[in-house]
């Protein structure tokens, strides 16, 4: 519908002086009636065609390429882990509960959202938003140049080495490696960080605080939990893992036909009966790591998440046309819940504005930008 032209023409053929002396009243009355209408249609849909269309959101002209930690040159690591240690020596800016640093808020992000972001169809949009918020703040505050990195595990497993032994563990060029050994150590803490679902895991040698790498000074506030508590990073990387995290596993992956099977094979338990890639990962280096609140404690949670992104964009980069409006799954664990479509909003609370899933789904746009390889 064509409004300007319809305005244009009223205009054109119903001069004031000639339409009070050539038109009857009715008709002045009518065609006034019908414009106003026109007028109101279109105000309404104008206001409602930009925000059912991914508001703010438009495709950029040359997204950053995100890579494997491996790939990257010495340099390139270091930088990634300089940005990383700067966010955790800047003040927090949220007001959740026992954040001090930068690096905190994003940790007490996940802590506060645990439950309303596991298990539910959002769990890949949130996370994806969570990490792109995270590499936005490495860039704007602590000049990173850089794009976020990932750790394909499976390389590391179908190497046939330890997981100890991945690049992601270098004591220089990496995040550090195992924590001191805690003899029976089982599992982080005994606390409520822990579900009871997993407990059949057996944990690795290790336990204690990381004692090598850039990360060994590192002083965590919020967790292990719900708790907040001064206390150091902690590892105990578990080989037991492997199983979940082989390259099979993620070709299996690949095979499923919908986004609902692929969610859920992904995010693993309690939804499966036993780990998939996702609490494969984070058991596999345990620790804080192992929490299901304050995991983002340790600075590998994001390259583990990135590598679950990459997971996620590869299955949507199969047919794209189909994938990208795919979405599914309950909004929450418990009734009463909805089925989450596109227009679901991620709430990042004070730590960034509000998006859709619909602005998340194709990472070539904004606010995302970024495609990975
Ligand atoms: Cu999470």
């Amino acid at each position: 519908m064509d409004i300007e032209n319809v305005s244009e023409k009223t205009q054109k053929n119903t001069g004031p002086v000639e339409r009070s002396r050539l038109v009857p009243p009715w008709l002045i009355f009518l065609s006034t009636a019908i414009f106003s209408t026109l007028l109101a249609l279109h105000t309404i849909v104008g206001f409602h065609t930009p925000s059912s269309s991914a508001a703010g959101s438009r495709l950029c002209t040359r997204p950053a390429i995100r890579r494997e930690w491996r790939v990257l040159s010495n340099e390139q690591q270091s930088e990634y882990i300089t940005a990383v240690q700067c966010l955790h020596r800047l003040p927090a800016m949220s007001n959740l509960q026992g954040a001090k640093t930068r690096f905190d808020d994003f940790v007490a992000l996940h802590v506060v959202s645990t439950e309303t972001i596991h298990n539910v169809g959002h769990f890949l949009p949130w996370h994806r938003r969570l990490l792109n918020i995270y590499e936005i703040s490495l860039r704007e505050e602590c000049g990173f140049r850089g794009t976020l990195p990932y750790w394909d595990w499976s390389q590391d497993v179908g190497a046939g080495h330890s997981l100890a032994e991945s690049p992601v563990f270098d004591p220089v060029y990496g995040f550090g490696g195992n924590g001191a050994d805690i003899p029976d150590y089982n599992g982080i803490f005994g606390n409520n960080s822990r579900k009871a679902s997993v407990g059949w895991v057996t944990p690795g040698a290790g336990g204690g605080c990381v004692t090598d790498g850039p990360f060994a000074e590192f002083m965590l506030s919020v967790g292990p939990g719900f708790n907040i508590t001064d206390r150091c990073l902690t590892r105990a990387i578990n080989d037991n893992m492997q199983e979940f995290l082989s390259p099979a596993r993620v070709a299996d992956l690949a095979l499923l036909m919908t986004f609902e099977e692929f969610r859920i094979e992904l995010e693993g338990t309690p939804i499966t009966p036993t780990l998939r890639v996702h609490d494969g990962g984070h058991n596999a280096v345990d620790g804080d790591m192992g929490d299901r609140y304050s995991s983002p404690g340790d600075p590998l949670f994001y390259l583990h998440h990135g590598f679950l992104d990459k997971l996620w964009w590869d299955w949507v980069e199969m047919d794209p046309s189909s994938r990208l409006e795919d979405m599914s799954g309950r909004s929450t664990v418990d009734p009463p819940y909805v089925d989450i479509t596109l227009d679901f909003e991620l709430n990042m609370m004070m730590l960034a504005p509000t998006v859709t899933i619909r602005e998340v789904m194709d990472t070539r746009n904004t606010p995302q930008c970024y495609i990975y390889e």
